[in-house]
């Protein structure tokens, strides 16, 4: 229903095909943001400068084609041939679904459900973390959870999750107990890591979540290795990478992308753009207006930018890319819109952000949006209701089980946490 199916970078269409239709409409946060100047000029000179070369076909600029940079060489008469792309460039083929889609029904409870699940889940552990009970710091997902549920619910059991510090909606989209992670957020014996790591190393290898990175941007290079291997096998197995939008400026970021490219691999990179990177506004230190997709075409992929608040466009767009990935095409980075409810992290109240922005935003979340369409198309709300109660009761059983879990081992501490050179941790 979504692709065309046109794997040569070649014959694919060049411009701005990839694009989906939401993102016609720019959601809130997206203009250019009076104030906001970046290093090399403000954010609205750059918004201009590429209004000037949209719909160009050629040219990026007035300045650029009257001589090139001083003592740079003019070239004369017709232009040689360009060499043809590497192997990268196959996924020039693909474009998002139009519209949001048409999930079966019990596919859109299961997304409701999952989102439910993260809401209740991270507004607990916030609680908690109140309480004195949460150790270390956490960065929650509140506000962002459709982009978690609608991967999560397309990708198949033996696909890779790769995710950021903001990684707990990724465990729970990928089946990891609520009480395993809670436990880990505690500090307890019964947590992921029996304790140890906390919020920012959730990783559970039995359900293919790969783990939680709080190095900005290493774990795409890492996500390449396991999609590499994929690949290798022949497996058929897709791995998920999601980060922010300001691991865009990270050189790894370009480095993961360009490798899996070249070398085709079987990996979807999801940009979670939630316009900040910690206390900065992306588009005050990005030379682009979209992070992720306005530097897709460098790698030979196309440009997408989709509506994260949407699980239904989110699941449809995830299940597109998915399968064409994993038919052996190559890459795809797509960029979600999306906004986090909370600051960064949780010592962070987030008072810098403008308060209109946050005001349209909180009016975009995913949830009651979601269960309003729902119900719309005739769930019964009796039924999100009960859905509901049994979250909230299974959050607070999850808790009551990490009371009743002790502190970590110490005869634990140093297991686990080096690999001694033996292969047996590899399995
Ligand atoms: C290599 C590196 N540089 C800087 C930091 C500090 N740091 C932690 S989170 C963060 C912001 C990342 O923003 P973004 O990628 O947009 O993700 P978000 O937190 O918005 O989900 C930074 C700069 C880091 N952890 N690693
Ligand atoms: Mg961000």
């Amino acid at each position: 229903m979504f692709l065309s199916r046109s794997r040569s970078g070649a014959e694919a269409p060049r411009g701005e095909k990839g694009v989906s239709r939401q993102a016609a409409e720019a959601p809130p946060g997206q203009g250019p943001r009076p104030g906001t100047e970046g290093p090399t000029g403000g954010a609205d000179e750059r918004a201009e400068g590429r209004e000037m070369s949209a719909g160009a076909t050629s040219s990026v600029g007035p300045e650029r084609d009257s001589g090139g940079p001083p003592g740079g060489t003019q070239l004369q008469g017709a232009a040689p041939d360009v060499p043809a792309a590497g192997q990268g460039a196959a996924g020039r083929g693909w474009s998002p679904p139009a519209g949001t889609g048409t999930a079966p029904a019990q596919v859109r409870i299961s997304l409701y459900r999952q989102m439910a699940t993260m809401r209740a889940f991270e507004k607990r552990a916030y609680d908690l973390f109140l309480e004195g009970l949460v150790k270390g710091t956490s960065h929650l997902g509140l506000g962002q959870e459709a982009i978690a549920a609608g991967f999560g619910e397309a990708m198949r059991p033996g696909d890779y999750t790769f995710a950021t510090y903001r990684g707990h909606n990724h465990c729970l989209a990928r089946g990891v107990p609520m009480a395993r992670i809670m436990g880990e957020l505690m500090g307890r014996s019964n947590g992921l890591m029996a304790g140890k790591g906390g919020s920012m190393h959730l990783t559970s290898v039995e359900h293919n979540m790969m783990g939680s990175y709080a190095i900005v941007g290493a774990h795409l290079t890492i996500a390449n290795g396991a999609a590499w291997s994929a690949k290798l096998r022949g497996s058929g197995q897709v791995t998920v990478c999601f980060f922010g939008d300001g691991t865009t400026n990270i050189g790894a970021f370009h480095e993961a992308l360009n490798f899996a490219s070249v070398y085709s691999l079987p990996v979807v990179f999801v940009c979670e753009n939630n316009l900040w990177m910690e206390y900065t506004p992306i588009q005050s230190v990005t030379a682009v207006a979209r992070p992720a997709a306005d530097r897709a075409g460098a790698y030979g992929l196309p440009p997408v930018v989709i509506d994260g608040n949407d699980a239904d466009a989110v699941y449809a767009v995830a299940s597109s890319a998915l399968e064409w990935v994993r038919s052996g095409a190559g890459p795809l980075l797509i960029e979600a819109l999306t906004y986090r409810h909370g600051g960064h992290s949780r010592a962070d109240p987030g008072k810098y952000r403008p308060e209109d922005e946050l005001s349209s935003w909180l009016a975009r979340d995913p949830l009651p949006r979601f269960r309003a369409r729902l119900v719309e198309s005739g769930t019964d709300p009796a039924m999100l209701d009960a859905i509901d109660l049994d979250i909230d009761a299974a959050v607070a059983r999850a808790v009551e089980e990490c009371r009743a879990s002790g502190p970590p081992d110490t005869n634990l501490v140093t297991a686990d946490v080096f690999a001694d050179g033996g292969a047996t941790w590899r399995r």
